[in-house]
């Protein structure tokens, strides 16, 4: 154990980035967490990854609403007179622009809730669909997810909205980032903060032939490096850091039976790193790794029976014409 003791006055006031980041570079298996790539510049790149022909991803979910929407909307709208839709991690929001814009035509009334923790994202997304869907009922809701639907929970029961469904999005495969367990307590916790007959549709990558879920995070043009890298300069903006992003490489690679992509950035030198806003310096070894990411594949049996763990029950399940993606619809 180090200890500095110009440091340890400021300790208590490090703020939870700067906590985490410290205590990942100080790990023995060094590591970053990918909730962290999405600063702006981060967010910009990851646009473009959504439109890489390796990263099929998001085509996929797009074919899937395209496809589906009527179908969704007669599954959401069914023996309820309004319902919620709450999107977790809405993003820029092109995805569920289909699935809104048909229901807005559709007789039964409902309001759109984006939970995001950035308030810039939710006011950039408002703007747009201002510009694309003016009839649509928005209400942004800036908070940690859990926080925001406890909100939810509590108005709906207060104001006694005993027939308003609520319909909580998690699409794009973002539940693909967290751990085993981490998505079981994941989604344990949402089907308690859901009432009965409330909704979840859930959008997931497939496995598949492990070269194409390979290629998807190692591009031919190394958006998906730039990506990872981004962190790397973000941590030198905001904690006065000094990493030469020339001096590190990027390494992905997807094992079938854990059913995990797991993302790394790599050492090129034996080198020395100081954060000095922390005051703190980071060695690494020549071709030492920093994991930056899971990216995990379920079957659609697999996802059945966490969801089922976790207490919803199987409604229906959407998948592209490739069969390569998958959103399922859960009830609790
Ligand atoms: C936004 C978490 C779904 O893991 O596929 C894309 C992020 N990382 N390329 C994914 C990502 C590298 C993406 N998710």
């Amino acid at each position: 154990m180090t200890s500095s003791t110009l440091n340890s006055e400021s300790t208590n006031q490090f703020s939870t980035f700067e906590k985490d980041i410290l205590e990942g570079l100080e790990a023995t298996q060094k590591k970053l967490s990918s909730k962290y790539f999405y600063d702006e510049d981060g967010s910009k790149i990851f646009q473009i990854i959504m439109n890489l022909p390796e990263y099929y991803l998001t085509r996929c979910e797009y074919e899937i609403f395209e496809s589906y929407k009527e179908n969704l909307y007669e599954q959401f709208s069914k023996g309820t007179q309004t319902f919620n839709l709450i999107e977790l991690g809405a993003g820029d929001g092109l995805k569920t622009q289909v699935l809104l814009s048909n229901f807005v035509n559709q007789n039964t009334p409902f309001s759109y809730l984006p939970i995001d923790i950035s308030g810039e994202a939710l006011h950039q997304l408002k703007v747009r669909f201002n510009k694309t869907i003016p009839s649509l009922n928005f209400e942004g809701l800036e908070g940690e997810y859990f926080e925001a639907l406890a909100q939810l929970k509590t108005k709906n029961n207060l104001s006694e909205k005993k027939n308003t469904r609520n319909i909580v999005l998690f699409l794009g495969s973002n539940i693909g980032n967290f751990g085993d367990q981490q998505s079981l307590n994941f989604l344990t916790k949402l089907a308690q903060n859901l009432n009965q007959d409330d909704y979840l549709l859930l959008g997931f990558d497939l496995k598949k032939h492990p070269k194409i879920i390979k290629m998807a995070y190692n591009d031919a043009n190394g958006i998906t490096k730039a990506f990872n890298l981004n962190l790397l300069k973000r941590i030198n903006r905001e904690l006065d850091g000094n990493f030469n992003i020339e001096k590190f490489d990027f390494y992905s690679t997807y094992v079938p039976e854990t059913g995990e992509v797991r993302s790394y950035i790599v050492s090129e030198a034996k080198q020395e790193v100081s954060l000095k806003k922390l005051n703190k310096t980071i060695k690494f070894e020549w071709g030492e790794t920093i994991h930056t990411e899971i990216s995990r594949k379920y079957s659609a049996n697999q996802m059945k029976e966490i969801t089922k763990e976790a207490g919803f029950e199987f409604v229906e399940s959407y998948t592209d014409c490739k069969g390569y993606f998958m959103d399922m619809l859960l009830r609790v």
